[in-house]
């Protein structure tokens, strides 16, 4: 059974770090890095010891300006590495897709979660999938399509409009069959968004509370850091991301997903430490 790993995660009282595996040849941030299945799946066995309580794996690049990868492509590059992961670690595993086809040979091959940039929208198939299969969906608010999303993004209620969507989403789902504690929001960090906007959705993430749904949020190497530290390479943003995390964590997020596990994980632990003397 899926579900109750993912209970059991959620009801652990702290927040959880998400471990990105792209395999990729042009994510933003790690690229090219984990294309092959055994690099895939020692850069997972590294997330896992570096304390990663659940891996993201993903086929495709949603980077501003990207182009959406055929489905063909996208199974070839995901399902041998979940295979591979599934077959050697005992760690939950979501799916980063949109495409329901990808999402049901992933649940297959061995993937529990559906991570879906789109929360439902670009895959009719979608929602009737997660629900079938009690797949817990995690459903990321975006503004426009990977390709459009950063040409010039504009809101009159930044939170308001972010907010109203996750709520428009989450009721969608639910009104589908997918069980409400199969349901995480987030706000979507970058995905039509200015820099400035990325901050504002941090310091009032504690808005998307009363939702009722744990908070997920992937800041992680984002461009926003690298523009207000200077212009830092996504490879030297690690330590900036931490400062997200932070007030992430201290706004309300369950789920942090990141390139360096071993930063955030470390970060979260003394945190906790140091909150709990
Ligand atoms: N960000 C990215 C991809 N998937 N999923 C959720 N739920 N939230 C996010 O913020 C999110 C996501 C983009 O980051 P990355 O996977 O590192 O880059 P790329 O899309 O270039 O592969």
């Amino acid at each position: 059974m899926t579900a109750p790993i993912w209970s059991q995660l959620l009801a652990l009282n702290r927040p959880l770090v998400m471990g990105i595996v792209n395999v990729t040849p042009d994510s933003f941030a790690d690229g090219g890095r984990h294309l092959s299945r055994e690099a895939a799946l020692a850069h997972a066995r590294n997330l896992v010891a570096a304390g990663a309580d659940l891996l993201d794996v993903g086929g495709e690049s949603t980077r501003p300006f990207s182009e959406p990868v055929p489905l063909e492509e996208e199974l070839r590059r995901v399902i041998p590495v979940i295979e591979a992961i599934r077959t050697e670690l005992d760690v939950p595993l979501s799916i980063d897709t949109y495409k329901a086809e990808v999402a049901r040979q992933a649940l297959k091959a061995g993937a529990q979660i559906i991570n879906d940039i789109s929360a439902l929208r670009f895959d009719p198939d979608m929602a009737p999938l997660a629900a079938a299969t009690g797949a817990p969906v995690i459903l990321m608010h975006m503004k426009g399509t990977p390709r459009d999303m950063q040409a010039d993004p504009r809101y009159d209620d930044l939170l308001g409009e972010i907010k109203a969507f996750l709520k428009e989403r989450r009721d969608f789902a639910l009104a589908q069959g997918i069980a409400p504690d199969a349901i995480v929001l987030d706000p979507g960090i970058g995905f039509g968004k200015t820099f400035a906007h990325n901050l504002q959705i941090l310091n009032h993430l504690d808005t998307f509370l009363d939702l009722g749904c744990p908070l997920l949020v992937g800041p992680s190497r984002k461009a926003f850091i690298g523009h207000y530290l200077g212009g830092l390479p996504p490879d030297d943003r690690d330590y900036g991301t931490l400062a997200a995390v932070a007030v992430a964590v201290h706004k309300g997020a369950k789920i942090l997903r990141v390139h360096n596990v071993a930063a955030a994980s470390q970060f979260l632990t003394l945190l906790r430490i140091i909150q709990t003397a």
